[in-house]
C-alpha cells in the first residue's frame, strides 16, 4: 500500500492507553443491572444474560492466561477509528498470551455466516494503525438475527477454535450481539460475545457509554468544511448554503457542528418533533431568518439540516410508521408490483390522511420512503434530498413574502450533503486513543470470561491516561420497539435531549447567530501540536460531562 507523508508520520502515533490498562487488571463486579425499560419482556427474552453486573477494571496481580483465539466483525457504516479498535484488541489479546490469535471476518456479519475470514497478523495490523476506514477487513450491513446464521457462524468458530467474538457496531449490531451472546450461552457453545460502540451518528450512548467512536472525527471533518463554506459565503456575500449532515436519526452531528461553527440556522429534529412542527413551520422559520438578515443587507448565510429530519416531522412520522407496517405485512405482494404502479398501490392502501400527505410529496421523496430500506428496515434517510426540498420551499416562501412586501433581498441557494467524506477520515487523537482503549479493553473483558457485554471506557473529557474502563451488560441498554411490524428487543437510541446541556447552549445563542454573522472557522483536524489544538473532545461530550 503506497502511503502519504501524513500516513507515514501518523503510523508512528502511539495511542495513549488509560493507566489502568497498562498493567495486569482484575475485573471488579458492580451491582446487578436492569434494562432501561420493559424489564419483564427483556428478561424473558434474555434469561441467561439479563441482570448481569456492571464491571470495571482495577490494577490486579499478573495471572498467567492460556492463549485465546478471537474473531472480530466490523458491522454497519464506517466510523473513524475502527482500525484502532482492532489493533487495540490485537495488542490486548497478545498481552494476555503472545500465542493468542485474531481472525477478522470479511465484509461484516456476512463474512461470519459465509465463513469468509483472514488471520490478522502483526505485520498486517501495523499497516492500519491510526488510519481511517474499515478496509482492514471490510464492513457490511447483513443483519445477524436467525438461529440458522448463529449456527452457521458457530461452525467456523469451532473450526478456528475461536472462543470470543467481538462485534464492532452501532445500536442494531450490538442488539444482535446481545441476541447472539444469549443464544451461545443457552446452548453452552463456549463462545463469548463482546460489543464495541461504533457510529458517527453519536446515538449509541447512555450513562455508561459516553459516546460512540467516530463521532468526534466525523464532526470535526464536517465542521472544518462548514467553516470553510461559511468563510466563503462571508467573502462573496451572495449565497445561502443549505447543508445536510449525516446522522440517520438523531441530530447529534448537526448540533455538534452548530456548536463548533455558529451557523445562522440549525434545525434539530428532536425539537421539531417536540413542538409538533410541520414542514411549512420549518420553511417559514428559515425564511424569516433569511428576510431578517436581508433587511440588514446580508443576503447570505448557512443552514444546517440533520439528515433524519423527515422522520421527525410528526405527520411524516405517522406516514412512515403506516408504510412500515403496510410493507412488512405485504412484502410478497408488493415485490410483484411493477415500478410504475408501486406508488398508486401504496396510496390505495393508506389511510386517507396519510394518502394525501404521501400524494403531496415529490415523487423522488415518496419513492424513497417506501422503496429504499436498509436490511434493518430503516428508511435510508441519507438518500433523501431534504436540503433541496427545504431550499426550494424557502425560495417559494420568500417570493410570497416579497409579494406581501415583507422581504426585500436576493436569494440564491447552494446545496451540500456531508456524510460519507467524514466516515473514513484518519481518526482524531481523541478517536485514535478512545478506539485503541475500547479494543484493548474488549480483550480484558474476554480474559475476564464475560459475555453479552459492551466495552466501556469513561471519563472521556479527562486526559486519556485517566480514563476508566470496564464492561456494561448490553441487555441493560435495551427496550422493546416496533420493528418490521412486530415488537423487538433493541438498544434504545439516544436522541438529542432538549433539556441536555449541548442543546441548551445552542438554544441560548441561536437567535443571535441567526441575525449576526458570528461564524466560527474551526479549521482541519490537527494530529501534531499543542493539546488544546489536537486533543480536545467534542463540545457535545464536554458540555454533557462538565460539572
Ligand atoms: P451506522 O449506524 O451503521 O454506524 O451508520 C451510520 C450512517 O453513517 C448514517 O449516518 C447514515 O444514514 C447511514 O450510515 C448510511 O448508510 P450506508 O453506508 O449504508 O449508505
Amino acid at each position: 500500500m503506497k502511503k502519504s507523508a501524513l500516513q507515514k508520520a501518523r503510523a508512528a502515533y502511539q495511542p495513549k492507553l488509560p493507566i489502568v490498562l497498562t498493567g495486569a487488571v482484575k475485573a471488579v463486579e458492580g451491582k446487578a443491572t436492569n434494562s432501561v425499560a420493559d424489564q419483564e419482556d427483556i428478561q424473558k427474552l434474555f434469561p441467561n444474560t439479563y441482570g448481569l453486573p456492571e464491571i470495571h477494571f482495577e490494577k490486579g496481580p499478573a495471572v498467567k492466561s492460556a492463549p485465546i483465539n478471537v474473531g472480530v466483525i466490523l458491522s454497519g457504516g464506517q466510523a473513524p477509528g475502527g482500525h484502532n479498535v482492532i489493533s487495540g484488541l490485537f495488542d490486548g489479546i497478545k498481552k494476555v498470551n503472545r500465542d493468542s490469535r485474531l481472525y477478522g471476518f470479511l465484509m461484516g456479519p456476512g463474512g461470519f455466516v459465509d465463513h469468509k475470514y483472514m488471520e490478522l497478523t502483526a505485520s498486517y495490523i501495523d499497516e492500519y494503525r491510526n488510519t481511517g476506514g474499515f478496509d482492514i477487513i471490510g464492513s457490511g450491513r447483513t443483519k445477524l438475527e436467525t438461529k440458522a446464521q448463529f449456527d452457521k457462524g458457530l461452525e467456523i468458530l469451532k473450526e478456528l477454535n475461536i472462543k470470543a467474538l467481538v462485534i464492532i457496531g452501532g445500536d442494531d449490531s450490538n442488539t444482535n450481539a446481545a441476541i447472539l451472546a444469549e443464544y451461545y450461552k443457552s446452548i453452552n457453545a463456549g463462545v463469548q460475545v463482546i460489543g464495541c460502540p461504533k457510529t458517527i451518528d453519536g446515538d449509541l450512548k447512555n450513562e455508561m457509554i459516553e459516546t460512540s467512536f467516530g463521532f468526534d472525527t466525523a464532526t470535526k471533518v464536517y465542521s472544518e468544511v462548514i467553516g470553510n463554506i461559511q468563510r466563503d459565503c462571508n467573502s462573496s456575500k451572495k449565497y445561502w448554503h443549505f447543508i445536510k449532515l449525516m446522522g440517520r436519526s438523531a441530530s447529534h452531528i448537526a448540533l455538534e457542528c452548530a456548536l463548533q461553527c455558529q451557523p445562522n440556522v440549525c434545525i434539530i429534529s428532536e425539537e421539531v418533533e417536540a413542538k409538533k412542527e410541520t414542514l411549512n413551520d420549518i420553511v417559514n422559520s428559515i425564511a424569516d431568518v433569511v428576510a431578517a438578515r436581508a433587511a440588514n443587507g446580508n443576503n447570505f448565510g448557512s443552514v444546517l439540516i440533520p439528515e433524519g429530519l423527515i422522520e421527525f416531522i410528526p405527520a411524516m412520522k405517522a406516514l412512515i410508521a403506516e408504510l412500515n407496517d403496510l410493507l412488512a405485512d405485504n412484502a410478497e405482494e408488493f415485490a410483484k408490483i411493477d415500478r410504475q404502479n408501486q406508488l398508486s398501490w401504496i396510496v390505495d392502501r393508506l389511510s386517507s390522511e396519510n394518502a394525501s400527505i404521501f400524494n403531496s410529496l415529490p415523487e423522488g421523496v415518496a419513492r424513497q420512503l417506501c422503496l429504499d430500506r436498509d436490511p434493518h428496515g430503516n428508511v435510508q434517510v441519507s438518500l433523501i434530498e431534504t436540503e433541496k426540498l427545504l431550499g426550494e420551499m424557502v425560495g417559494r416562501r420568500l417570493n410570497e413574502m416579497k409579494a406581501e412586501g415583507r422581504y426585500v433581498g436576493k436569494f440564491a441557494s447552494m446545496f451540500h450533503f456531508f456524510g460519507y467524506e467524514g466516515r473514513c477520515a484518519d481518526p482524531s487523537n481523541f478517536d485514535a486513543d478512545y478506539c485503541y482503549a475500547l479494543g484493548f479493553n474488549a480483550a480484558c473483558l474476554i480474559n475476564a470470561g464475560v459475555t453479552g457485554y459492551m466495552s466501556s471506557v469513561r471519563g472521556l473529557t479527562k486526559p486519556s491516561v485517566q480514563w476508566t474502563t470496564g464492561g456494561i451488560p448490553i441487555t441493560m441498554m435495551m427496550n422493546m420497539e416496533r420493528r418490521h411490524g412486530a415488537m423487538k428487543p433493541v438498544i434504545q437510541k439516544a436522541l438529542v435531549r432538549l433539556d441536555g446541556a449541548p442543546f441548551l447552549k445552542y438554544a441560548a445563542q441561536r437567535d443571535t447567530w441567526a441575525i449576526n454573522t458570528d461564524f466560527i472557522y474551526p479549521g482541519p483536524i490537527q494530529y501534531f501540536g499543542p493539546a488544546e489544538v489536537c486533543d480536545q473532545p467534542s463540545l457535545t461530550l464536554r458540555y454533557e460531562h462538565e460539572n
